[in-house]
């Protein structure tokens, strides 16, 4: 008689980034360059999660573009589409199934905590929607769908993946244990890339052009506005947050970039210019998205590849999406259909 070997289920990453403008440096360190060394140890979905970005307006000719454009980044940053589930929110009904069901059990004092609300109600005076306050709703639909273990993101989203822990323990209180709980993963460093021109504010795609470097940015545009980035008056290159925001910023960023410490870095550069110090920050940043975006230009020329990875990785989503949300419907008492 033939013994069945137990197979390891690999656990599960999910991420997602918005396609509400080019992504940034920001969402490159804080994100989308840890996903890459993810893809071998686990199962890893990567989502363009466009059902996020109309949470503020968006022209709709745009933001398609957008999609295929931040579909061909997660690519170009060197993730195999055959490997990862890279794939459209919208492509994937659930997520806004789970999400309603979410809803409620998500409270109204928690969602009015979230500073991303606060940040973006204050940006957005004109359009407060139901959606941007739900939004972390939505977040954790997407994560608790597919029983993720690990979520990489930048520290920007720590709060929310709080709430989505809560969330799910919340449910599984009352439901049994549906959903695993997940956990974040953090770079050691640029968790949090500051603005090139308000080094106390984080770095936003949907900010204006001088404040973030675009990953498809060419070389003379990143050397431009890292050359305008806001440093300080005392011409000191030294690691301190809270006195010297740009400079810190600066260091970060190369940091991250070549994973060394701050400290290796500062210890280079003492005792030199804020030039030379924009000088270097500028080569490690070219150097950097250079083959990200070669590798972009040659997708884009290849829609129909692209919408054909699209298709392909939504349908996996889909099927893995059903296992969690049957159970989830099942738990909630709704009704069962097509027996
Ligand atoms: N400045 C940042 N530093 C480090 N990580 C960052 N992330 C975003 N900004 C930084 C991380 O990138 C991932 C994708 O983010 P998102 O696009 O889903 O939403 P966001 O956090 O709201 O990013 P933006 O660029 O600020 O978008 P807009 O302007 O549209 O709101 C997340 O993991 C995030 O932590």
């Amino acid at each position: 008689m033939e013994t069945a070997t137990p197979t390891t289920r690999k656990k599960t990453v999910f991420s997602g980034i918005q396609p509400s403008g080019t992504s940034t440096l920001g969402n490159y360190i804080g994100a989308l360059r840890n996903f890459k060394l993810l893809e071998d140890e686990f199962q890893c979905l990567y989502c363009v999660v466009d059902m996020h970005a109309i949470t503020v307006r968006q022209e709709a000719s745009k933001l398609r573009q957008r999609c295929l454009e931040l579909a061909a980044i997660y690519i170009a940053s060197g993730l195999d589409p055959k490997k990862n589930i890279i794939y459209c929110q919208s492509h994937v009904p659930a997520h806004a199934e789970l999400s309603w069901i979410l809803n409620c059990y998500t409270y109204m004092g928690e969602l009015s905590r979230m500073t991303q609300f606060k940040d973006k109600s204050a940006k957005h005076q004109d359009n407060i929607n139901a959606g941007l306050f739900t939004y972390p709703a939505l977040m954790a639909a997407d994560i608790l769908l597919f029983q993720t273990d690990l979520v990489p993101i930048g520290a920007d989203q720590k709060q929310h993946l709080e709430l989505t822990r809560d969330i799910a323990q919340r449910f599984n209180n009352v439901h049994g244990n549906v959903f695993t709980v997940p956990e974040g993963y953090f770079g050691k460093v640029g968790s949090r890339v500051m603005s090139l021109q308000e080094p106390e504010r984080k770095m936003s795609k949907s900010d204006p052009e001088d404040t973030f470097i675009n990953l498809l940015d060419p070389p003379d545009v990143i050397r431009r506005k890292i050359k305008r980035a806001v440093t300080d008056s005392d011409g000191e290159i030294r690691f301190d947050t809270e006195n010297k925001p740009g400079v810190s910023n600066l260091l970060s960023i190369i940091a991250a970039l070549e994973y060394r410490s701050i400290e290796d870095i500062t210890a280079e550069l003492s005792g030199k210019g804020y030039g030379a110090l924009k000088d270097r920050v500028t080569d490690c940043v070219i150097q950097t998205l250079e083959p990200l975006q070669t590798e972009h230009k040659k997708l884009m020329a290849d829609k129909p590849y692209l919408h054909s990875i699209l298709d392909e990785n939504a349908e996996k989503a889909s099927m893995l999406a059903s296992r969690t949300l049957s159970k989830v419907r099942r738990k909630v008492g709704f009704a069962e259909h097509g027996k």
